[in-house]
């Protein structure tokens, strides 16, 4: 492949791009890929099916973490420094809860993210399913794309870890491992519960097969993409789909940009490299995920073994320092793949 040089927006985007997303890493690529339709003024429709199985019930409220990031950062509601949560956020409500010694006292609930657990909490008790409960939220917040649960049924990730206190190997929900624990401690396996039995939700499977391009974000290949990909029915249609499928490494180095990849791709085995997490997807010629794969410049020497594994490979920036920096990063993946 010829060296990375700086991308031309291309003339024309496909006329439908989606994207399966995480949280944080997620939500930034997202603002790169609508930074692009605009600037190239396109009449791109951009579907997210986002994963839900980091959504925990806390207090009574079912939280919906990757959902509530995408839709607060692109309808321009997060908090820009921590990546999750309302701007301009009070913690009263935590410190009451903390005051009654209520746990998990560790759980970072705002008083302003409360009402969006509240609305959802009690659509979901009238009987609405998240993936209609989801499109009342964004009528509100407009996050300028179609954002999609990956599934409507509950789907809840947990962690084998060696408990700290006790030091007895237990099984904690995501959450506790991320917050509390910080990813600090031994994981020994991550148990996606309720992902075998879940269903697509409604318009997940129409999305993927009707796209004109799939991206898949610098998301937590295990918790984030890895669950949304472990919805019974989703690989089937990523591999039938006419679209091309291109994945951005959040790996650079030896290490992820944001979260907790490294320690969860060692707890599945799978090498903490931008090429190892490439292989892990597999080359969609030969049953995987991926046509394309965009690794950082200073994974340049992994374009070669990208390659050779049946995926089309190039180096080009990475770090999301801006939005016409993540747009550049759409174009470099629509180039390798057009
Ligand atoms: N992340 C933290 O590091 N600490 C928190 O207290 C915290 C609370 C929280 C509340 C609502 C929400 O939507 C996200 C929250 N997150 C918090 C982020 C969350 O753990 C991660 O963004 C995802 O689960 C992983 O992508």
């Amino acid at each position: 492949m010829p060296p990375s040089q700086p991308s031309q927006p291309p003339a024309r985007l496909p006329a439908r791009i989606t994207v399966l997303s995480g949280g944080v890493g997620g939500a930034r690529f997202l603002q790169g890929v609508l930074r692009l339709v605009e600037r190239t003024s396109s009449d791109t429709a951009v579907t997210v099916v986002a994963n839900t199985a980091d959504d925990i019930w806390v207090h009574g409220l079912k939280v919906c973490p990757d959902l509530d990031t995408v839709m607060y950062t692109l309808g321009d509601g997060i908090d820009t420094e921590r990546g999750w949560g309302r701007r301009a956020e009070t913690w009263n409500a935590k410190e009451e809860l903390a005051s009654y010694g209520v746990e998990p006292t560790w759980f970072g609930l705002g008083d302003r993210d409360i009402a969006t657990h509240l609305v959802r909490t009690q659509m979901l008790d009238a009987g609405f399913p998240l993936s209609e409960v989801t499109a009342a939220l964004c009528r509100r917040w407009q996050p300028g794309v179609e954002l999609l649960p990956m599934t409507d049924d509950r789907v809840e990730t947990h962690v084998v870890i060696d408990d700290p206190a006790s030091g007895e190997r237990r099984a904690v929900h995501f959450q506790e491992y991320w917050i509390r624990h910080q990813a600090a401690v031994l994981a020994h396996a991550v148990v996606p519960i309720g992902l075998d039995e879940a269903k697509p939700g409604p318009g997940v499977l129409e999305a993927i097969g009707e796209a004109d391009l799939v991206l898949v974000p610098p998301s937590n290949p295990v918790v984030s993409v890895g669950t949304i990909l472990g919805v019974p029915g989703i690989r089937d249609a990523l591999a039938a789909t006419k679209a091309p499928v291109v994945g951005v490494s959040g790996i650079i180095g030896q290490d992820h940009v944001h979260g907790m990849a490294r320690q969860l791709l060692e707890v599945i085995g799978v090498e903490v490299s931008a090429a190892g997490v490439a292989e892990h997807y597999g080359a969609r010629a030969v049953g995987g995920l991926l046509d394309g794969w965009l690794v950082d410049t200073v994974d340049e020497a992994a374009v070669a073994r990208v390659n050779a594994a049946g995926i089309r490979c190039r180096a080009v920036p990475l770090w999301m320092t801006d939005h016409d920096a993540t747009a550049d990063m759409v174009v470099a993946a629509l180039d390798l793949v057009r």
